[in-house]
């Protein structure tokens, strides 16, 4: 995310000419597969649920009803893009290494582990944590702190959902994600100079927010591993980084957690990352953002305040000066 970057413009704003290729070609089978179909569907109102594309093999569909949360009139971006464009460093630093080699992660069995301020430690195993609540389709925009975003059709129930099921403590102030960390079924490269276990953590009430969300699936199916398979969060109005990914543990605690970019580079990455388009990076700007899939050549896109979402948070920041708590 940040070490391989050179001069002013991020190594990440450049689509590697695989990606491109693959997308092309996705195009021009997808004009014949009919996932434009699909799409136009859910343009036209309708149920909100969507379909990935019919020529990837498929992976176990999920029970999703429609959410009110969900963007409408933004089209989704292609499942192609969503799991050929990831940052997932366990398994490499480009963005093609996750849908190369995430296949090695074993999602079964999987528990997540409930710890600290807490009535009781408790375990939930995935399955029986899919089954807590029902699932929803929640389409978010999603924007990664290196300057790209997408739009993408989640599945998963509100993180609060999980939280209340914890019992926390009245002193659990700060809730603590922390991913998967083995070294069997992870590369956990040198070079992308991350301490492992990646880590991350929100304030009890971001964590509350019903748009905060624990999220299992995408597209209406299970979680590709590249995508975080098979638990991770999603917090749109943050960049992409405050999502860990394959979680195995939810540390309930009183203070402000150290988070792994945050530790790794404070200046450029704060414990809040609430996406801000006034506050840059201190290497490049944040006002504006590629949309991935778009036309190589289509204009970069004006970064909104909490990422658009500013109607629904920007309560839990009143009173904040967000440039200093970035
Ligand atoms: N465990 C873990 N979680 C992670 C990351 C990671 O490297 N490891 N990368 C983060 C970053 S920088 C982004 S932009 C999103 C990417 O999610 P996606 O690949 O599903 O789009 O995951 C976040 N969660
Ligand atoms: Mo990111």
């Amino acid at each position: 995310m940040l070490i391989r970057t050179k001069a002013e413009i991020p190594s990440s704003e450049i689509t590697p000419r695989e990606t491109y290729m693959n997308r092309r070609a996705f195009m021009a089978r997808a004009a014949t597969a009919g996932v434009v179909a699909s799409v136009a569907a859910v343009a036209g109102g309708g149920i909100s649920r969507l379909m990935r594309p019919r020529d990837v093999e498929a992976a176990e569909k999920l029970n999703v009803v429609g959410s009110p949360l969900s963007l409408t009139g933004e089209a989704p971006t292609s499942f192609e893009d969503i799991t050929h464009y990831n940052n997932f460093y366990e398994f490499g630093v480009d963005k093609g290494d996750p849908a190369r080699y995430a296949g090695t992660l074993k999602t079964r069995p999987w528990a997540v582990q409930v710890e600290g301020l807490v009535k009781q430690k408790k375990t939930f195993d995935i399955d029986a944590l899919m089954k807590l609540k029902q699932m929803e389709e929640r389409v978010y925009r999603f924007r990664c702190v290196e300057g790209w975003s997408m739009v993408i059709p989640w599945a998963g129930y509100s993180l609060s959902e999980f939280i209340k099921a914890c019992d926390p403590l009245p002193g659990a102030n700060y809730v603590q994600f922390i991913s998967l960390a083995d070294s069997k079924t992870e590369k956990l490269p040198f070079d992308a100079g991350i301490s492992w276990p990646y880590s991350e953590g929100l304030r009890m009430d971001e964590a509350m927010h019903p748009l905060t969300l624990l999220t299992f699936g995408l597209y209406g199916e299970v979680l590709p591993n590249q995508d975080g398979a098979p638990v991770r969060l999603i917090v749109p109005w943050k960049y992409g980084f405050k999502s860990a990914k394959s979680i195995v543990k939810v540390k309930f605690v009183k203070s402000q957690p150290e988070t792994t970019w945050s530790v790794m580079s404070p200046g450029e990455y704060g414990f809040y990352s609430n996406v801000n388009p006034n506050r840059d990076h201190p290497r490049w700007s944040q006002k504006t953002e590629r949309v991935i899939g778009a036309p190589i050549y289509a204009q970069r896109k004006p970064t909104l305040m909490f990422n658009g979402y500013g109607d629904q948070v920007a309560s839990l920041y009143a009173g904040m000066d967000l440039k200093k708590n970035y």
